[in-house]
């Protein structure tokens, strides 16, 4: 037998082991994996590589709707393709629901946006913004039977927040069907009174964004979504975790065998509240919510992911230009950072920072790299083992890394349509040299190989047992 493609002498990493094999591919997916493997049409020499699962980049925002005159600058083209220079092979974008929409109306339009443009494999998540009695009862069962099964809820943000109530409904929902909720805990009522302060004070500069949400409103915010998933008894997934005391409050509910789960973003290791001070208005670049900041927290956030707090490590992608007027000089240059786009770019650097700071720097290893930004993710969102692993029967989306590879920086370098990087000038060291997608190479030394819409749209599966509601569970009578 001839296999379509063997990589041959690799030093394969998955979040279990590191072991030497060469990996056999055909039909887009891998059929072998052991030495000295037969004949193939096209052989790849990995030889003193690692060679790692195509990363997993689970929150990302691209060419969603946005209120105000406001774009993201990245469409599912820019964003998959920068996405697949840094290594990932498969993007979670948000399909949202506005407040007064349906969300298969939210869905069906992000299927549109989507057509033709990937050149990796994606999936949606959704974000229910108004969850009425029709969505909960009939559209949201509906769609996640048909693959859409995690949902971002939000605590903030005006059009987006639900209440309590609200948010126990849908954990409802989520429980009876088996879905996973990622939550964006942040006090809302306290960043309106903090910002309401700021404002009379005029400390409106970016800077002032990280004071209106602080720790604080990160930690209560956690703690409830924490206690409203122990009440329902269901799983939650904590996104884009930021600070010292929300790790605290995650690493509490864990503690309690709780099924607590939680991701952390680049963002927030290698950015403070400081970066936000930059002279003029170039602190705007680095407004995102919640806000970088401190090392203190930097340290806590590296620890929780070197034992096991966070399952998942994503970009929360949010690109929004800074010189032009539908990012985050929406309203001029110098404008209050109430009216600046919340986010930060960085599907493209996510998994060269972690590899850089995490790896190379011993601050975690291998495995727990793969587990963080692959494994664990297509675990969590329904995708195992067709993605997120190298092993017979999976999808071949992987990465051979060029690990002593030095990087700076810059935005020249990457490939999304964002006119700046949050990390320019930071130097790192490793970098993709080869990436597939089943089987066929999308990115050969920084030249894109892959022609837009060859991604697939993947269906989820659900990633919990569903449970009956509270009170009806065989024996609770
Ligand atoms: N905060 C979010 O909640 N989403 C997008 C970007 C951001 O800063
Ligand atoms: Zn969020
Ligand atoms: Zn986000």
């Amino acid at each position: 037998m001839v296999f379509d493609t063997v990589i041959r002498n690799a030093t394969v990493g998955t979040a279990a082991d590191v072991f030497a094999a060469d990996i056999a591919i055909s039909g887009g997916v891998i059929t072998a994996l052991g030495r000295s493997l037969g004949p193939a049409r096209r052989d790849i020499d990995a030889a003193g590589r690692y060679v790692l699962p195509g990363g997993i980049d689970t929150h990302c925002h691209l060419d969603q709707p946005m209120r105000g005159g406001v774009t993201l600058a990245d469409d599912f083209l820019s964003g998959c393709i920068s996405a697949a220079h840094g290594g990932t092979t498969t993007v979670v974008p948000f399909a949202c629901q506005l407040q007064g929409q349906s969300v298969r109306a939210a869905v069906e339009d992000y299927h549109r946006r989507a057509k033709d443009k990937p050149v990796i494999d994606y999936a949606f998540h959704l974000i229910i913004s108004d969850p009425t009695e029709r969505v909960l009862r009939d559209e949201l069962p509906a769609l996640i039977r048909e693959g859409y099964t995690s949902f971002k809820i939000y605590m903030t943000y005006e059009t987006l927040r639900l209440s309590d109530r609200q948010i126990i409904a849908v954990l409802a929902v989520a429980r009876g069907e088996g879905a996973l909720v990622m939550v964006h805990a942040e006090n809302a009522d306290c960043i309106t009174w903090l910002t309401e302060e700021l404002e009379k004070a005029g400390r409106t500069a970016p800077y002032y964004h990280a004071a209106s949400r602080p720790l604080a409103v990160e930690r209560e915010g956690t703690h409830r979504a924490i206690t409203m998933s122990e009440i329902v008894d269901v799983p939650i997934l904590l996104v884009h975790v930021s600070g010292a005391e929300a790790v605290e409050q995650i690493r509490w509910a864990q503690g309690r065998g709780l099924r607590i789960f939680a991701e952390t973003c680049p963002q927030y290791l290698v950015l403070t509240a400081e970066h936000l001070d930059a002279p003029g208005f170039e602190g705007a670049k680095f407004i995102c919510s919640p806000p970088p900041r401190d090392a203190a927290s930097q340290e806590a956030v590296w620890n929780g992911l070197a034992t096991g707090v966070f399952a998942t490590f994503s970009s929360d992608h949010a690109p929004f230009r800074f010189d032009d007027p539908a990012g985050k000089k929406r309203h001029g240059d110098g404008a209050p950072f109430t009216k600046v786009p919340n986010g930060v770019p960085g599907l493209e650097t996510r998994l060269p920072i972690l590899f850089s700071e995490g790896v190379n720097k011993g601050r975690i290893d291998l495995a727990t790299f793969v587990a963080l930004t692959a494994t664990n993710p297509a675990k969590l969102y329904g995708l195992y083992p067709r993605k997120g692993t190298l092993a017979v029967g999976s999808d071949a989306d992987l990465v051979i890394w060029d690990s002593d590879r030095d990087v700076t920086i810059t935005n020249d370098l990457l490939h999304h349509n964002c006119d700046y990087t949050p990390y320019e000038g930071m130097r790192v060291r490793g970098w993709p040299a080869l990436v597939l997608s089943r089987g066929e190479v999308v990115v050969d030394e920084g030249k894109l190989t892959a022609e837009p819409g060859q991604g697939h749209f993947l269906k989820c599966e659900r990633p919990v047992p569903a449970k009956p509601p509270k009170g009806m569970e065989p024996g609770s009578e």
